[in-house]
């Protein structure tokens, strides 16, 4: 059997699979000594400390100016790239923009009688930082990330966006991610990686800008150092490995549910992989599958090893106690193969994204429909959300009151100031009565 097989009924059977999932969920602290100590090494001696970590992880000769990537490389990585390559990235690129483009909240001003005006001013940061991994030493380049970062801090209206990305062993940066930045207008492309990059973002350095917001993923080092900023400056979200849950019925396909169970198996050995349905003949054929396409996946050594470790095939009683299992997982997404999916929806209460009907291919929405693809994982989507535009944007509160509103209110709050000892506060109330 590729991955366990387990059943669900009822409440009573969730904390055995709790139990089972729980190491998955545990932060991982393993490095925090070494990220403090490159945060406050980049604090103290900014360049050089950037340079002699890159010298020594990524490209022995990496000098100070080979940092900041000059605005011909990108241009010229834009001209290198396949024409055809170049219009996929744009077109995913306008889609996510169109979609992101409807999280845009405006400010506002709600005028009261007497002339007092309560409002809310919407504004974007000052300026974000990008994180994009090498991938493989810059083989596999993280296209997609940058998309899903860079559109909402662009669609929030923020005028400064930096992007690090680790440099390859040459020093320079992967062309096709070049190419993205490009397409996406961004000019300030950084080759620097890993936790010392972060820290350069939080506190600048002579070549890096300090950021007020730093997004996107990355390895352990990465998510360390983030994590340990976390409060001195914005932080998008601190994401656990990959994992789907796949809510299905008879009318699904055992072919296409472990295509999709695959998709997300082959991102890292700590992903998850979930089929829960209420048909035992498609748990079997789905298993059968897994071991058949597994056997002819490049990065089947990874898949296997998730779907041994974090997948399973969970038999429960009907559709709906399938659905009431995913809620308890939360997962970051959610497939819904089921006949009439759309009759489900008002049952999920928690995931990160979901996917209705058998032609949604969860990989539609990592790369290309417009959804984002950085989302809430480890069970986080009870309480949080994709990443929008909203991670890059903060509201300012306003109030304008009047004479009449002091006289009319004034004394209520001056009581309530009193009961809670501040007479600082009542008289700061008071002196505005002089004037009436
Ligand atoms: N499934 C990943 C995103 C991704 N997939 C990027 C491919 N490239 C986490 O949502
Ligand atoms: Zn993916």
């Amino acid at each position: 059997m590729t991955c366990r097989s387990l059943t669900y009924s009822s409440a009573q059977d969730w904390a055995a699979i709790r139990a089972w999932l729980a190491p998955r969920t545990e932060p991982d602290t393993s490095v925090e000594g070494p990220v403090r100590e490159i945060l406050q090494e980049v604090q103290q001696h900014g360049d050089a400390t950037l340079v002699k970590y890159t010298q020594r992880f990524d490209c022995p000769d990496f000098q100070a100016h080979m940092l900041a990537v000059p605005q011909e490389q990108i241009e010229a990585a834009v001209q290198e790239i396949p024409a055809e390559d170049k219009r996929i990235i744009e077109e995913a690129a306008a889609n996510i923009r169109d979609y992101h483009a409807k999280q845009q909240e405006n400010s506002w001003f709600t005028p009261q009688s007497g002339g007092t005006i309560l409002g809310q001013i919407v504004r974007p940061v000052d300026r974000a930082g990008l994180y994009v991994p090498g991938g493989q030493g810059g083989d596999t380049p993280l296209l997609s990330s940058l998309l899903m970062n860079a559109i909402p801090a662009q669609v929030a209206g923020v005028g400064d966006i930096s992007l690090v990305t680790p440099p390859r062993v040459d020093g320079t940066v992967n062309p096709y991610i070049l190419c993205t930045a490009g397409i996406l207008g961004l000019d300030r492309v950084f080759a620097v990686g890993s936790a010392w990059a972060v820290a350069a973002l939080a506190f600048g350095t002579e070549t890096l800008p300090c950021v007020d917001v730093i997004a996107g993923p990355g390895n352990i080092f990465v998510a360390t150092a983030k994590r340990l900023l976390q409060g001195q400056i914005g932080i998008d979200m601190v994401a656990g490995p990959s994992e789907i849950a796949i809510v299905a019925d008879a009318s699904a396909s055992a072919e296409r549910l472990a295509a999709d169970m695959l998709s997300q198996a082959e991102h890292d050995p700590l992903a998850s992989s979930i089929l829960i349905t209420d048909s035992q003949d498609l748990l079997q054929t789905t298993q059968q599958e897994l071991e058949r396409q597994l056997a002819e996946l490049p990065r089947n050594t990874i898949a296997r090893q998730s779907l041994s470790d974090w997948g399973a095939c969970i038999r429960v009683p009907d559709t709906a106690t399938g659905l009431e299992l995913a809620n308890r997982l939360a997962p970051e997404h959610l497939e819904l193969c089921l006949e009439s999916p759309w009759q489900w929806i008002d049952q999920v209460h928690h995931a990160g994204a979901v996917f209705l009907g058998h032609s949604t291919p969860e990989p539609v929405g990592d790369y290309f429909a417009g959804p984002n693809h950085v989302l809430p994982t480890i069970g986080t989507a009870r309480f949080s959300s994709a990443l929008s535009v909203q991670n890059f944007t903060k509201k300012t509160s306003l109030i304008a009151t009047s004479d009449a509103y002091i006289q009319e209110h004034g004394a209520k709050i001056a009581r309530m100031a009193r009961l809670e000892g501040l007479e600082a506060h009542a008289r700061s109330v008071e002196t505005r009565y002089r004037c009436l």
